[in-house]
């Protein structure tokens, strides 16, 4: 089998782009994606670890007492299994260049850097109370045991991230199964956070520990990284954690694109919008100056995604711009341009397509 230079099979459905790996989808995208097709986000290489021999560490001022969980011990709770998006903060990044003449630097994420999941795990709050959580805690930094981040020479120590108290008792699991099967090495083996609705980095892998706090901490991975720079942007404004309202068109008919004119067709996609759900989706087949609902497919709940489909029988041949935006069940709606950011986090405009629809083959 051919494997590519992270010693992973060529040729697997995957976008590759170092050590990350896209999700790629060449027809309908089914509602729960399998796990050897859910993107990868790897700051360095995955940990190796022995679930036998693994401990969780909870730690830190914030809780009565320092409490080490093994695998066996986090199960005996009861569990949960919740369907829920993982998206990296930077997906859609390759669109600010494509689509708004401004590309930005790291990986050039399509929009293949989500996935739905249905994740198995233990509340993070059951354990937190467990280990004598105390009143006076406000967050919990969540740290991995994957090799700490070198990048310029510099170490910037392990991948961790600060998690404010409130949204760590809220819907945060520690989940250790994945479309019920172990978490598989590259999405983090044996234990992992899932912090439904929020920046794809919150969710850490390959937990180590938990080290709880009654003063907040930072990480480089809320200051420097994961955090809007540049023009506009401000200690105040920039901060990063709910994902924004997002769409996508999938399929013209059978296939990506092209159609036939004068017949019928149907697009179809998909939306989702961090910890909201989608309340609309709207099509424009003429580059946005006229807007058509589509119809929500399935179920729609928050911090998921929801299908959409629209019947569309195109008036004439030749290119056409096909626009989609989303609104979410809070208000918000796809703007025409993501607001710029110096890592191109965050795309959240409506996003063109190119759909060309040809002549009708002679019989
Ligand atoms: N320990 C650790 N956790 C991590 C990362 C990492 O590199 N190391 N990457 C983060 C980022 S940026 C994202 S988008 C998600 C990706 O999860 P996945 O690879 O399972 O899709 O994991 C997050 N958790
Ligand atoms: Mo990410």
């Amino acid at each position: 089998m051919l494997r590519d230079r992270h010693g992973r099979p060529v040729g697997d459905h995957f976008v590759h782009h170092g050590t990350d790996l896209e999700t790629v989808w060449d027809g309908p995208v089914p509602h729960l994606t399998p796990n050897d097709r859910f993107f990868v986000r790897n700051h360095t290489a995955p940990a190796v670890v022995d679930a036998t021999s693994w401990r969780l560490l909870v730690s830190g001022d914030g809780v009565g007492r320092e409490a080490t969980y093994s695998l066996a011990e986090l199960q005996s709770f009861t569990s949960q299994t919740q369907e829920r998006a993982l998206e990296c903060t930077g997906n859609g990044r390759r669109l600010f260049g494509t689509q708004q003449g401004h590309a930005r630097p790291g990986t050039q994420w399509g929009l293949g850097a989500i996935g739905v999941a249905r994740w198995t795990g233990v509340p993070l709050g059951t354990i937190l109370r467990h280990a004598g959580l105390l009143d006076s805690a406000v967050q919990v930094m969540a740290v991995g045991l994957d090799e700490p981040y070198v990048e310029g020479g510099v170490n910037h120590g392990r991948v961790r991230r600060p998690l404010p108290i409130a949204k760590a008792l809220d819907d945060v699991l520690i989940a250790w199964a994945m479309n019920g099967e172990p978490l598989p090495r590259d999405h983090g083996y044996p234990a992992r956070l899932i912090v439904p609705g929020w920046v794809g980095i919150a969710s850490i892998k390959w937990l180590g520990e938990l080290r709880v706090t009654t003063t907040a901490e930072t990480s480089p991975w809320n200051t420097k990284w994961y955090r809007m720079h540049g023009v506009g942007w401000s200690d105040a404004n920039s901060a990063l954690d709910r994902m924004p309202v997002m769409s996508c068109l999938d399929t013209v008919g059978d296939s990506q694109a092209g159609a036939i004119s004068g017949q019928r067709t149907v697009l179809q996609g998909r939306a989702w919008a961090g910890e909201a759900a989608i309340s609309r989706v709207e099509v424009s087949t003429d580059g946005g100056r006229h807007w058509h609902d589509a119809t929500l497919v399935g179920a729609n709940d928050p911090s998921c995604w929801v299908g959409w489909t629209l019947p569309w029988t195109p008036g004439r041949v030749g290119r056409h711009d096909v626009v989609v935006r989303a609104t979410d069940t809070t208000g918000r709606r796809q703007p025409q341009r993501a607001p710029d950011n110096d890592d191109g986090y965050l795309f959240s405009a409506a996003v063109h397509y190119q759909v060309d629809v040809a002549c009708q083959a002679a019989g």
